[in-house]
């Protein structure tokens, strides 16, 4: 649920960019002659000319819109330009696209803290900028206004008819009596107008931008007026934006959330909602999410820029409509395999370029059953711990995809129907990969870890003497603290490629992203986690090492010198300036053999699980092991499974990617799984910290989630 976190009283001036019809301008930028054409970008799929996923402000003119195809369009501009959107692997390869968003980020970045929220849209944080230009040269005294500025549209300012728009806005950015808040906002003006300007110099983009004190306003005035312009929502101009705007339209409430508002509470509108006393909105939804709604009814955010220009988490998807409904297990298998590829292409690249893993593997699918009554039924996403290697990602998301079939169409259903077709068809699919952390720098490298110097990880292990404390602590640092800084600061070495980003014919679906987005809030509240590297995680990191053999190295600074010296020698000359002349991440896994069940550290972890003998599988169960609620089911209890374990643990050398010794659950899992849920298991793990937290809802009991038949 949102967390109502009350505006600073100190005005904040927050931007939202947004790119103008993005992939129509990333290719007009590669086809030079579509410029100022009515033009489309269209999905892969070619059926009755390809779905369009870009349109331009040209073509929008002709009626032509994004829910068409490209057969369609061309009926209402028969002279439109339709691209086909690039492809590798049977599907939309939306590197360009990335990249493309990458560069406008390295921009916009320079004046402020700056939050990439998706392949073409950023939030950035101006308030130190605006209140620098304001003890410097502020507006007041401008005598020369930029014309992008002047063409800025400010609401609630009177622009009579006849009156010269560019000369009132001039007027009120020039104003001496006016309060420190639009004064701010003024700067705000000129600051994002220049941006926008060089964005438009140095990549060819043209970008629309809101200018307000939050990101929520910010975020519904970018939209305004585009393209190419700007909309600025000064503090007395909030009640006018928000009275009559639609209540899905806001952020978080595009899903069941806004769906509840509307039947439950007859709320359509914000104006609607403002009339609520924040009481009765507790009342019904609780008391964060009842304050929140109460907040942005006035227009009241204290959401932050986060400073990240970096995707929170990479995804590869594709959707199957209609007649291309997968509908045999070795045809999901195909696919999947593509889907893992790219995924683990992007992994790899975001290791080698930003020192980052991730530790959470998630399937998303949907699917349909042609004879059940149950059409209802969603099926469900399925998340495990993140293993390294193309190989192992798809074999992860292949169980994942069997966990959920299982549960989707039961057992029997799975078993029997082989390759055969059994009334289900899967229409979407989609892996990604989250809870994606720098590595730990400085005195916490990755060298020390494969030599056994320090982990938290481990750090429990009597065998692994040589503990360095204050590595440690650098290590348990929780994420957004020094590491995390090093790798999101604008000055850092870095690229800012790859964001999060779904290609078109992966349906988002809202409520999975409403989830997402309260699950962000949600964890946030919790302790900072251990920024860990679990084994099942490295192994497997030497698959980059060859899919990145040939790429540029980039370097990571640590203090590894026998491998500095052994990288030398091997990649010589290859060493760029404004590297550390420190080895790639990649070379030093390179010297290392991590074998996943062969390696001391395996053994290691193999020996402390035997020494307290306490496991718990979490999430799913792979092939040939009881489920959590099946062990249950034998145990007729629902107790913490200290001490017990599967006969049908043993020899299954699998079992290391899904089971864990109680000490090493990996945080970031129960992350996904709900908060009850989570509070239960957190105090089996560690009674004495987590006791006071553990209110399980009744009915809402590990098992239940687990179980195919779970009801909660
Ligand atoms: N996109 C996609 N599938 C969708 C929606 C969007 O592939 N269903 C891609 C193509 C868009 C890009 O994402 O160019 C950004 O999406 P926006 O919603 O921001 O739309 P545009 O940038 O195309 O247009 P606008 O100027 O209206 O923002």
């Amino acid at each position: 649920m949102p967390v109502a976190k009350p505006e600073s009283s100190d005005p904040r001036v927050i931007a939202h960019v947004d790119m103008d019809c993005f992939y129509v301008q990333v290719e007009q930028r590669k086809q030079p002659q579509l410029r100022g054409l009515p033009t489309a970008v269209v999905q892969y799929n070619e059926w009755k000319g390809g779905a369009l996923i870009a349109v331009s402000y040209e073509a929008r003119k002709f009626g032509v819109k994004r829910s068409m195809r490209g057969a369609e369009a061309k009926e209402v501009c028969p002279q439109i330009q339709l691209v086909q959107v690039p492809v590798a692997r049977g599907k939309a390869d939306l590197n360009g696209y990335r990249n493309a968003g990458s560069e406008v980020v390295s921009i916009l970045s320079r004046r402020g803290r700056c939050e990439r929220a998706s392949i073409d849209e950023v939030y950035l944080d101006l308030t130190n900028a605006a209140e620098t230009m304001l003890a410097e040269n502020p507006p007041q005294n401008l005598e020369k206004i930029d014309d992008e500025a002047l063409k800025s549209h400010i609401l609630g300012l009177n622009n009579e008819d006849g009156s010269d728009v560019k000369e009132n806005v001039r007027e009120w950015i020039n104003r001496h009596n006016a309060d420190h808040r639009d004064k701010l906002l003024a700067c705000g003006i000129l600051i994002v107008a220049e941006l926008r300007m060089q964005v438009l110099k140095e990549t060819e983009f043209t970008c629309s931008a809101g200018i307000a004190h939050n990101k929520m306003l910010a975020k519904l005035a970018s939209g305004m007026n585009k393209p190419a312009q700007q909309t600025v929502v000064p503090s007395s101009s909030v009640n006018g934006l928000l009275n009559t705007l639609p209540i899905r339209k806001m952020k978080q409430l595009g899903g069941k959330l806004g769906i509840s508002l509307q039947t439950d509470m007859g709320v359509n509108t914000v104006g609607d909602l403002f009339q609520f006393p924040e009481e009765k909105l507790q009342e019904r939804y609780g008391i964060n999410t009842g304050s929140w709604l109460w907040n942005i009814a006035r227009g009241i955010s204290g959401e932050a820029v986060e400073g990240r220009l970096l995707p929170k988490s990479h995804g590869s998807g594709k959707t199957f409509p209609g007649p291309r409904a997968l509908k045999t297990v070795p045809s999901v298998q195909h696919w999947l395999n593509q889907l893992c590829e790219e995924l683990s292409e992007r992994l790899c690249s975001d290791l080698d370029q930003n020192k980052r893993m991730a530790h959470t593997l998630t399937l998303h699918a949907r699917a349909y059953k042609s004879s059940d009554s149950d059409s209802q039924k969603k099926f469900p996403s399925k998340s495990c711990p993140l293993r390294y290697g193309t190989g192992k990602i798809q074999e992860d998301a292949f169980n994942l995809f069997q966990a959920g079939l299982r549960e989707y169409i039961g057992f029997y259903g799975v078993k029997t129907q082989g390759s055969q077709y059994s009334g289900w068809g899967i229409t979407s699919l989609s892996v990604s990969a989250s809870k994606i952390v720098p590595i730990p720098s400085g005195t916490c490298s990755i060298a020390k870890y494969f030599h056994g110097q320090s982990t938290p990880h481990f750090s429990s292990m009597q065998s692994l003497d040589n503990v360095n404390a204050n590595a440690e602590a650098t290590l348990l640092l929780p994420p957004g603290s020094e590491c995390y800084t090093e790798v999101n600061s604008p000055k850092a070495e870095v690229d800012f490629p790859k964001e999060e980003s779904w290609i078109e014919d992966t349906v988002p679906d809202l409520d999975l992203q409403e989830h997402k987005d309260l699950s962000s809030s949600l964890s946030k509240t919790q302790d900072g986690f251990t920024q860990d590297i679990s084994p099942s995680l490295l192994s497997g990191t030497e698959g980059c090492l060859e899919q990145n053999q040939n790429k540029q190295e980039r370097y990571i600074t640590k203090d590894e010198g026998q491998f500095k010296s052994e990288y030398k020698e091997r990649k010589g000359k290859r060493v760029k300036d404004k590297g550390t002349g420190t080895p790639s991440i990649l070379e030093l896994f390179k010297s290392y053999n991590p074998h996943p069940l062969g390696s001391s550290l395996s053994q290691e972890l193999k020996k402390t699980a035997q020494g307290t003998g306490a496991r718990l599988i979490i999430g799913f169960e792979p092939k040939g092991h009881n489920s959590l609620a099946e062990q249950n089911e034998v145990g007729k209890e629902e107790k913490p499974m200290h001490g017990r374990r599967s006969s049908r643990d043993e020899g299954d050398g699998r079992r290391e990617a899904w089971s864990y010794n109680i000490d090493e659950i990996d945080p970031t899992v129960m992350d996904e799984l709900p908060q009850e849920i989570q509070d239960e298991i957190k105090a089996w793990v560690q009674p004495h910290k987590w006791r006071p937290n553990n209110t399980a809802r009744r009915g809402c009991k590990i098992s239940h989630y687990f179980s195919p038949t779970k009801k909660s």
